[in-house]
């Protein structure tokens, strides 16, 4: 493993992966630690929408050649509420924006090959004892069972677990979080897709979420309670609930099969707004997390890297800080927007028991409109493929 480099950089996330790949573009070296193997990454289910963006900033960096075989590219999405449906056409609400559905471990393989075709030593998998180290002075390094790498700056990609976060003094941390009563018990299934688009569903039984990954393999979610345990959801049981919440007047139906893969994960909003710490800086999801419902965390993360490498640049071609500087600034005016949104969607379309009728009611209301007004159906859609970013 290289001992020195300009960026060391914690994670082999999207975060950490499009880091290097910017930085390699500017002729910056760095080198990325990740503490699982290559194998654990390339194979954890997770996101599926990308934005406009961010995939328009993958092609561009000639990252893209599998996703434009690969990936669904849809013409918006379905709300469905009250047993009817109710198409969201992004391309004509964002004057020609569209969703894009590519799984997360697909991005991540893409971004290891090319990034270790570019360089095989970038990568080191599967290090232990992993800690930012001296970055409060002018000689930060990346302390690992396997030895120290010294740099000018540490990236800190490690997720929303990892050390980096956890390495600035807790007393000057400037956190704020918000954690649902509930969470998303996802599956993968062998079947056909159901419909050409996503359908986000508020149903009285919760929320349900139909998204797909390739001819043969369908995602699918529900709402759950996080503590539940996935031993309690039976397939059948399973099935039963999507059905029930998927149910509509129209001529449709779910297409079944096959379940191998089923998860839970809990739903949380947080941001820490201290994203830069001296020589530490924190990027994606060790900063900030969102619950799924507005497909964001991935592209927020990306976005992050876009302005921190856009300043490293900056600082190696000129010696100027400025950009540095206002790096956190910079990332956390899109963040509490991918926030609000977040937010938004997931208090919109899930049962939410302790909230008063009164406050279910205006959800309802609130779908309504959304169903109806061509203004609130674009602000929506804006926010969906991705507020405008400059790459
Ligand atoms: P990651 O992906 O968590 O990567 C962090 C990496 O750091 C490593 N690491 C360490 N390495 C070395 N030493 C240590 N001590 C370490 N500790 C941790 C980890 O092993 C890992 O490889 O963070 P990053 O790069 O910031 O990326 C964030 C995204 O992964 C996340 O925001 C998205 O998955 C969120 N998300 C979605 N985002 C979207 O943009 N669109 C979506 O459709 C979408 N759907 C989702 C989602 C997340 C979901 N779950 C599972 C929470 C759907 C779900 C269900
Ligand atoms: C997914 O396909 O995994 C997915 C789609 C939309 C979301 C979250 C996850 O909002």
């Amino acid at each position: 493993m290289k001992r020195k480099v300009q960026v060391g950089i914690i994670g082999a996330g999207p975060a950490g992966l499009l880091l290097a790949h910017l930085l390699h573009r500017q002729g910056i070296s760095a080198a990325i630690v990740e503490g699982r193997t290559r194998e654990a990454i390339e194979g954890t289910i997770r996101a599926g929408v990308l934005e406009q963006w961010t995939v328009d900033l993958l092609i561009a960096l000639g990252l893209g050649e599998r996703l434009k075989r690969e990936a669904h590219f849809h013409d918006g999405i379905t709300l469905r509420f009250n047993r009817a449906s109710h198409h969201l056409d992004f391309p004509a609400l964002t004057g020609g924006k569209r969703v894009t559905v590519y799984a997360q471990h697909e991005v991540i393989k893409d971004l290891v090959a090319a990034l270790l075709e570019k360089d095989p030593e970038a990568i080191r998998f599967g290090v232990r004892g992993v800690k930012p180290r001296d970055f409060d002075g002018d000689h930060p390094a990346i302390e690992t069972e396997e030895g120290r790498i010294e740099c000018d700056f540490i990236a800190g990609c490690d997720g929303f677990h990892g050390p980096s976060r956890q390495a600035i003094p807790a007393q000057h941390l400037r956190c704020y979080e918000t954690v649902y009563p509930f969470g998303w018990l996802g599956i993968l299934a062998k079947a056909p897709p159901s419909h050409h688009e996503l359908i986000y569903a508020r149903h009285d039984r919760g929320f349900a979420l139909l998204s797909t990954r390739s001819p043969e393999v369908q995602r699918l979610y529900i709402q759950c309670d996080p503590a539940d345990d996935l031993a309690e959801w039976s397939d059948d049981r399973i099935w039963n609930e999507l059905r029930q919440r998927l149910e509509t007047d129209e001529d449709w139906r779910l297409t079944e099969g096959p379940i191998f893969q089923k998860n839970i994960v809990a739903m949380r909003s947080f941001v820490c707004e201290t994203m830069r710490w001296g020589r530490l800086f924190l990027a994606g999801d060790a900063a900030h997390i969102v619950p799924p419902t507005g497909a964001k965390g991935l592209n927020l993360a990306a976005a992050d890297v876009v302005v921190l490498a856009r300043a490293l640049e900056s600082y190696y071609r000129t010696g100027g800080t400025g950009l540095l500087d206002s790096y956190a600034d910079t990332c956390l005016k899109r963040i509490w927007r991918g926030e609000r949104f977040s937010w938004y969607m997931t208090t919109l379309l899930h049962k939410n028991d302790a909230e008063e009728d009164f406050v279910q009611r205006i959800h309802m209301a609130d779908l309504d409109y959304v169903a109806s007004s061509e203004a609130a159906q674009r602000a929506l859609a804006e926010n969906y493929v991705g507020l405008p970013m400059e790459v």
